[in-house]
């Protein structure tokens, strides 16, 4: 195999119809609420008394329509976090809300919450934390069949299922030992039961994380990444192009898919990055924290949304179960924000040309010219990743006062959507020049706003 035929190989690796479908939905809820909620804690012992749970005023529709308020299309539930408390009444334990006052034992928080989704048209999907600080058999093979269980509980008894979330937290269980998980035995159950759900793991198999809980995305951001990474997706490529092995690399890296590291990688996969983070500074409830601002939560969702990767935020309710009044403002806020920023594509009388290139192929250009000037603030492109993920660098240009085309932007990788800010003053023609590329540059689409 020779450099190009590697690199093309690694521009044509490919989504499933699952991750396309999670790309889509962009910007989506987490909600964290157990145990945690009443003790202050972030990380439960797994000790609570379940008497302790008691959500008086819980109202799962006025959390989905918070959520919609801010754009978001999904909501992703803790069914269980570290401390092992079951927010539905599994077989398998008695740590769980059949133990708590809550509906007198009766209740179940997560139907109640995946019918509120469904009634206000969002996705719903789950956490069921591998890690669990109050079963007895955490740290022996008969865990794994214990979380194997509860697994699949979640996973037939409650509708369609989007999104299933694991996180690789490992410690030790109320014995003092570490587990070994069977992932490979949990993603098989996914499958089985849920096929058109996406599994979120540190190595994949469809989404993985970016790396921080900052809300920090990378300038330059692969879905296309070695398998030494996501050893839990398929590779799509056969062996390395350089002898010798890939450094080590863990989601935190800077370079992950660059170019000098897949040259090494022995199998490309498509997993791209979501990034996680919550409203507040933790993820669970504590009463004397304060929403983010405004423009940081904008700013996030630029860099995640706008920057090849999905926006998982989390919004903790409070003990009565309900989200805070602070938090729910804030995401009308953003909601707001979003639309009023997006709501109206200048692109709708303008005309997108091709203007040609020697090349043709791993570089072109489009002109795009509006019947007058407009004032553009952003600029939005997505790549056609149906097909693979291929840009490496592009620059925005206008023109000067002599007609020649000057950068207004510099930009690396576009893949599912790149959000580029410009300086909104007025202009009639922007060229849109992609500058490298590892194969035939194929965009989906263009917008102006
Ligand atoms: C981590 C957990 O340890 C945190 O408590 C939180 O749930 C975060 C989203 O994932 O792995």
């Amino acid at each position: 195999m020779d450099f190009n035929e590697f690199i093309k190989a690694a521009a044509s690796v490919k989504p499933s119809q699952r991750q396309l479908r999670w790309f889509d939905t962009e910007f989506y809820a987490f909600v964290h609420f157990s145990p945690n909620t009443y003790t202050g804690l972030e990380w439960g012992t797994g000790k609570e008394d379940p008497a302790i749970f008691n959500p008086t005023e819980f109202d799962p529709d006025q959390w989905v329509e918070a959520i919609k308020s801010a754009g978001m299309k999904g909501l992703v539930l803790t069914a269980k976090h570290h401390d092992g408390f079951c927010l539905w009444p599994s077989k398998y334990t008695e740590h769980s809300i059949k133990n708590s006052p809550w509906k007198g034992g009766k209740g179940d928080i997560v139907r109640e919450v995946a019918e509120a989704c469904r009634r206000g048209g969002i996705q719903f999907g789950f956490y069921l934390s591998p890690w669990d600080r109050n079963c007895p058999l955490y740290g022996t093979d008969a865990y794994n069949d214990y979380y194997k269980a509860q697994l699949t509980e979640l996973l037939t008894g409650y509708g369609e299922i989007f999104h299933v979330w694991f996180d690789g937290a490992c410690g030790e269980g109320p014995n003092g030992r570490k587990q070994e998980y069977d992932f490979d035995g949990y993603i098989e159950l996914i499958r089985k039961y849920q096929p058109s759900a996406t599994i979120f793991n540190d190595h994949g198999p469809d989404v993985r994380w970016i790396g921080n809980e900052s809300g920090t995305a990378r300038t330059a951001e692969w879905a296309v990444v070695p398998h030494e990474l996501c050893w839990f997706a398929e590779p799509q490529t056969n062996g390395a192009l350089l002898p010798g092995t890939l450094s080590h690399m863990y989601n935190y890296d800077p370079d992950i898919g660059f170019l000098n590291n897949i040259l090494y990688s022995k199998g490309l996969c498509f997993v791209g990055s979501e990034v996680d983070m919550s409203i507040r500074p933790g993820w669970f409830y504590h009463p004397e924290e304060e929403p983010h601002s405004l423009e940081r939560l904008f700013n996030t969702y630029l860099h995640s949304v706008g920057g090849n990767a999905c926006f998982h935020l989390n919004i903790p309710p409070m003990p009565n179960g309900r989200f805070d009044d602070r938090d729910v403002q804030r995401l009308r806020e953003l909601g707001d924000k979003l639309r009023e920023t997006f709501a109206h594509d200048l692109t709708g009388d303008a005309a997108l040309t091709e203007d040609p290139l020697p090349d043709g192929d791993t570089q072109r250009a489009w002109i795009l010219r509006f019947p007058g000037e407009r004032p553009v603030h952003y600029l939005t492109l997505q790549e056609d990743i149906a097909q693979g993920q291929r840009v490496e660098t592009f620059v925005l240009q206008q023109r000067d006062e002599f007609g020649d085309w000057q950068p207004v932007y510099q930009g690396t990788t576009i893949g599912h959507k790149k959000i580029c800010p410009l300086s909104g003053n007025p202009v009639q023609e922007l060229r849109i020049f992609v500058t490298s590329a590892r194969d035939r540059v194929l965009l989906r689409s263009v917008q102006a706003y």
